[in-house]
């Protein structure tokens, strides 16, 4: 909190120097522990010009999703209020299920590498230093384990809404869990959890997206693309998790208030698999047939060839174009 404070009120004398006494007056500590403060903002990152007189004066803030920089824009009650920031771990999914236990509701972390970024079904997650989010969410509803399928959807239209506030472009869900744009992966969503028969004890909801990312591995670069190549310019990867930290909390409130039939709407005009002829890719078997509807529990509905109608539970399949990935 001390830190926090402390960043928000150089940014706002960025223009000159604030000096140590008035800032340990505002802040009502020490001199002496405004001071250890700043060597800590200098560890991370920050660029602040100390002068014997005139006090400390902030040159640069560091291009990193820690929390001081993320808080300005986070207007969250629970969701991101304990937040971890890691400059490197295997897996942001990982941790989260080895924390989840231990820490509150709403429990955010964020990586700037990831060595070991999963996938679903055994898949790897590719991404690059310092310019993608890589961020899991603990979350632990008081839902029964069959419900939770929606809350990738719920996810997915989050994204959707981030991007769109922040980027002014449109992207699309793709059914299960990935976000396109520009008929490319932008994004991609891996919900894990943990339950009892007929308990939730918590779930982890695992979100990646190509943000500033200019190189994809040779595998990839047919299908993912990043903010930066589509819009042509960078974008404030700071303001982007925010924003999908603060639509995160408003649409998993709604959820858990007025069940996923509220949002359903909303996330089948944001659809792009809905109407489609696809293929559902099984680890043994594959079936073809038109995407129908997502239905009331998120699961998405397909006709077969032969008429039937069978729903798909998204742990289990891939789901691609009779032409294509999309
Ligand atoms: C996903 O799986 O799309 C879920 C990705 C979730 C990543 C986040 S990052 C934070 C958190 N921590 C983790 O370890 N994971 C989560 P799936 O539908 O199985 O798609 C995986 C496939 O997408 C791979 O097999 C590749 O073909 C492709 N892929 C890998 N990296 C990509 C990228 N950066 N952009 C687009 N496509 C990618």
């Amino acid at each position: 909190m001390l830190r926090q404070k402390l960043v928000e009120i150089l940014k706002k004398n960025r223009e000159g120097f604030i000096s140590g006494q008035k800032l340990s007056e505002i802040m009502k500590v020490s001199r002496t522990a405004i001071w250890k403060q700043i060597k800590e903002l200098e560890k991370l990152g920050y660029k602040i010009q100390a002068h014997r007189k005139l006090g400390y004066r902030l040159i640069s803030e560091p291009d990193l999703l820690i929390y001081e920089e993320i808080a300005p824009y986070l207007n969250t009650k629970f969701i991101g209020r304990n937040y971890i920031h890691k400059e490197s771990l295997s897996s942001t999914n990982d941790m989260a299920k080895e924390l989840a236990y231990k820490v509150p509701d709403g429990t955010v972390i964020v990586a700037e590498e990831q060595t070991k970024g999963r996938g679903r079904m055994g898949r790897s997650w590719f991404s690059e230093k310092s310019s993608c989010i890589l961020t899991s969410v603990i979350l632990k509803p008081q839902i029964r384990p069959e419900k939770t399928v929606a809350l990738t959807q719920v996810a997915a239209l989050t994204v959707v809404k981030a991007i769109e506030e922040v980027c002014s472009v449109k992207t699309k869900i793709k059914w299960p869990n990935d976000i396109i744009l520009n008929s490319k992966k932008v994004c991609g969503i891996l919900t894990e959890m943990s339950s009892e028969i007929d308990v939730v004890n918590y779930i982890v909801i695992g979100i990646g997206i190509n943000v500033n990312c200019t190189e994809f591995p040779d595998d990839l670069k047919e299908k993912a693309t990043s903010l930066q190549l589509e819009l042509e310019k960078p974008v404030d990867r700071k303001k982007l998790l925010a924003s999908l930290l603060n639509n995160l909390e408003i649409y998993y409130k709604e959820y858990e208030e007025k069940g996923f039939e509220s949002l359903r709407p909303l996330i089948l005009e944001n659809s792009i698999t809905i109407g489609k002829e696809v293929r559902v890719i099984y680890t043994d078997r594959e079936i073809r047939g038109q995407a129908i509807a997502i239905d009331k529990e998120g699961k998405l509905v397909i006709k077969t060839e032969k008429g039937e109608e069978i729903a798909l539970l998204s742990g289990e399949v891939s789901v691609r174009g009779l032409l294509d990935y999309i």
